[in-house]
């Protein structure tokens, strides 16, 4: 027998098909109370998509350890042979919850391991620099890359204005123009924790480490008029991806490495070394395998799994730590601060977000949608002198500390030798992209160009490429001017 149709209090209800009314063709009466929360609670159904990479997918996983890193960190999770449990969640950054998976854009890489000292989440993306290197300038670049005010369309004008305004996007924004720009799948891109981050060993020792995991299927990249046509065609392309190879039980892994840079070594390094724009050349500091993370779980429920996954920066555990990285201070900020407001003051007690490993012992009680709560004999209150959880610092990770000059100013960077917002965009065109792919990159930008970009910021878009390297500049000009002259795209209104 099928089960009865209950209200959300467990009472079986009259119908599944009609309202209660005052005869057949009267009124709907209000102590219809079933019809009410039915219709109630549909409204309620959606949470605020997130105001940054709100499409995405995610699966759950596992962190496997084949190395021993033990002489650069502590982390439990990262000690020889450790298995962890582990949660990802995959998104484009600028469209909307029902936007097409396949626009160019960079894609987040967001990783929560649930670790025995409580939950890790390592949030990259799958590119290993960020557009800006302060995070006074976060919420005007993701403005300039959403929607005008008045006519709610994007507007490649607005987009350009910002990066040709911002010369220190320059190297994403070759990133994003080239095959990276948009991955044949999620399986196909690889992830970076982007920032320097900090490792502590036992003995107390400081490194500062990047994180790189590479894809095991293989990097590939979608042409933009195969992303064009799929974008048409199905919208939810990798989502559907990502879910399809882990049901048939093809399970994407990625390698897991690090690069290492001793402390000492920061101050003398060519760049330097927690500016999110630049990278650390590979050959100063090779890769050094961690481990296998494999994703082997589909979410029992979108909504409850992915929509609901909370990723902070802010969540380390004991052997690691922050750095000066700017951009990373400001996001160990706003991460928890953006969750409070879109799932509410009790998010870490959902699914996705509970320590699975670790005990919770906070001192955090109440608020809304509560429900788990602490023994009743345990003192609301710390200190006490009644056995309730108290501080320990030993066990506790600090975020890492680093000297600093401790004087109070708003300024950029020191600059290194070789700093400079175009040095690395050309050098990842001259040196790493090979002519096909130079040859993607050109069109790319060209395509992106003449979707609308009007005076003045067209002359500065030239300007832009000719400083990442005379030649691509030449050649975007050339590919834009010669569109225009066949009247390819009439520059769109001011919205
Ligand atoms: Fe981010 C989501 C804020 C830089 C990678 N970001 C995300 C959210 C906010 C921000 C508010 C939504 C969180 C939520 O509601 O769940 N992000 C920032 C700010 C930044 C910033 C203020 C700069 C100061 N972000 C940034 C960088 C990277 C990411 C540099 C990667 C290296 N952000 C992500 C992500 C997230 C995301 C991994 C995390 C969870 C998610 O997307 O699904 O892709």
């Amino acid at each position: 027998m099928t089960k009865p149709t209950t209200t959300n209090s467990g009472t079986p209800v009259q119908s599944d098909d009609e309202s209660l009314t005052a005869g057949t063709q009267g009124p709907i009466l209000l102590h219809d109370h079933y019809l009410i929360e039915k219709l109630a609670q549909f409204n309620r159904e959606r949470v605020p998509e997130r105001i940054v990479h709100a499409k995405g997918a995610g699966a759950y996983g596992e962190l496997v350890v084949t190395n021993d890193v033990s002489r650069y960190t502590k982390a439990k999770l990262f000690q020889p042979g450790a298995r962890t449990e582990s949660l990802v969640r995959f998104s484009t950054v600028a469209g909307e919850q029902g936007s097409p998976d396949t626009w160019r854009d960079p894609r987040g890489f967001a990783v929560k391991f649930y670790t025995e000292d409580g939950n890790y989440d390592l949030v990259g993306n799958n590119t290993p620099v960020f557009f800006i290197k302060d995070p006074i300038k976060f919420p005007d670049f993701i403005r300039s890359q959403k929607r005008l005010p008045g006519s709610g369309l994007r507007d490649h004008t607005m987009q350009w204005d910002f990066w040709t305004l911002r010369p220190e996007t320059a190297h994403q924004v070759t990133w994003l123009m080239g095959d990276r720009g948009v991955p044949k799948t999620y399986r196909h891109m690889n992830g970076y924790g982007s920032h320097t981050y900090q490792w502590i060993n036992a003995a107390g020792e400081r490194f500062w480490v990047k994180y790189h995991f590479k894809t095991d299927q293989g990097i590939d990249y979608l042409t933009q008029a195969d992303a064009d046509r799929i974008a048409g065609e199905d919208a939810d392309y990798h989502r559907k991806d990502l879910w399809e190879s882990i049901e048939r039980g093809e399970f994407p892994s990625w390698t897991v490495h690090v690069q290492v840079m001793p402390v000492a070594e920061a101050d003398g390094y060519r760049f330097n070394p927690f500016d999110l724009t630049k990278v650390w050349s590979h050959k100063d500091y090779p890769l050094i395998e961690v481990g296998k993370w494999t994703l082997n779980r589909n979410p029992g429920n979108y909504f409850v799994d992915i929509e609901q996954a909370a990723f902070e920066p802010s969540s380390v555990v004991p052997g690691i730590g922050f750095s000066p990285d700017k951009m990373l201070l400001g996001r160990v900020f706003a991460y928890a601060d953006a969750h409070r407001y879109r799932i509410g003051a009790n998010y870490a007690q959902l699914p996705p977000n509970r320590a699975k490993a670790a005990e919770v012992n906070s001192y955090s009680k109440e608020g809304a949608m509560r429900y788990d709560y602490n023994d009743a004999n345990v003192p609301v209150y710390a200190p006490n002198s009644f056995g309730g959880p108290h501080a320990d610092p030993d066990r506790a990770p600090d975020g890492g500390s680093w000297d600093f000059d401790p004087t109070i100013v708003r300024a950029g960077y020191i600059q290194h030798p070789e700093d400079g917002d175009f040095t690395q965009a050309g050098t990842l065109v001259r040196e790493v992209l090979d002519d096909d792919q130079r040859d993607r990159l050109v069109n790319n930008i060209v395509g992106h160009v003449l979707g609308g970009v009007r005076e003045p910021v067209l002359t500065r878009v030239f300007e832009y490429w000719s400083k990442v390297d005379s030649d691509l500049g030449k050649r975007v000009e050339e590919g834009v001017r010669a569109g225009l002259d066949d009247g390819a795209t009439p520059p769109p209104a001011q919205g």
